[in-house]
């Protein structure tokens, strides 16, 4: 056990069935990021980390395939999320890399979709090469800035591929033309919603470029609202469940997964089975990589 961190003000990942580990013993790293700032329609990301963490603890420890929690989990604490947007993303950066100097896995719960620029520079920061990203999205994320602010969850992505990291998009359905001249100047990879849904794409090939390691970004709004209503600027006609876990496990049997987020989840009150869906899919997600690795 380690002494060494406050207590978190929520249960730790799967407390009912598990310890809180050290963090050198446990395999995945849950990072809790609660930033919520420039969401530019409907608010409550902020919440996200605290209600996927409190569901979990009503998961079953077998996933229905294998037992992800024997690789360990441990519940980082809680980054501090208050002051100025690029000190965020340093203190996100930071956990990232405090989880990789003990060469484990960062399981990054959001917050709204800045928090994974501070998640992809603490990958860069620590040195890590020959790495490109999966995102599961309603949104291209890709504009310069929005609303002025450069660290907007809707420039996340412009943040990622300007630092020369590869880029495919899974599930985007909205997007604007600024964000269509930057796919075509940084050659981003996609599949759009208006491909991949109506013809039940299950899996994808990841051209031979692509770098060995992937980190997946997983934006709750790039899977259907009747499945996750619980997000801030939902559009109709994205990914079923296990239509994204089975892309999920297309990459993660093709590249070596090295860490995972699931950003802008908005829990609505009194609708817990929302929260639950956030946790299982947190896990089902650890299950993937641990039958993958
Ligand atoms: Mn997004």
């Amino acid at each position: 056990m380690t002494t060494s961190h406050q207590p978190l003000p929520y249960p730790h990942f799967l407390q009912s069935e598990i310890e809180q580990g050290a963090p050198e013993d446990a395999f995945f790293h849950v990072i809790p990021v609660p930033y919520e700032d420039s969401v530019s329609y409907g608010g409550g990301t902020c919440f996200g980390p605290s209600a996927i963490l409190t569901a979990s603890e009503q998961l079953e420890v077998w996933d229905g395939k294998s037992k992800p929690a024997d690789l360990g989990i441990y519940t980082a604490p809680v980054v501090d999320c208050f002051g100025e947007p690029k000190d965020v993303i340093e203190r996100i950066a930071d956990a990232t890399k405090a989880t990789l100097a003990h060469k484990k896995m960062p399981v990054v719960l959001g917050g709204e979709h800045s928090v994974t620029w501070g998640v992809i520079k603490g990958f860069l920061d620590s040195g890590m090469k020959d790495i490109g990203v999966v995102q599961i999205d309603a949104h291209a994320d890709l504009r310069h800035a929005y609303e002025d602010n450069i660290y907007s969850h809707a420039s996340v992505m412009k943040r990622i591929v300007e630092q020369g990291v590869p880029l495919y998009q899974l599930g985007i359905r909205a997007y604007c033309e600024e964000e269509m001249e930057t796919r075509k100047e940084f050659g981003v990879h996609h599949i759009d919603g208006d491909d991949i849904v109506p013809n039940n794409i299950q899996s994808i090939t990841l051209p031979d470029d692509f770098p060995k390691n992937v980190f997946f970004t997983l934006d709750i709004d790039g899977m259907d609202p009747s499945v996750f209503p619980s997000t801030g600027t939902p559009v109709p006609g994205g990914l079923g469940w296990y239509q994204t876990l089975n892309l999920f496990e297309s990459v993660a049997k093709q590249r070596n997964i090295v860490g995972f987020d699931i950003m802008e989840f908005a829990p609505i009150n009194g609708f817990h089975a929302y929260d639950f869906a956030a946790a299982l899919l947190t896990y089902k997600m650890m299950g993937i990589v641990e039958r993958n690795q």
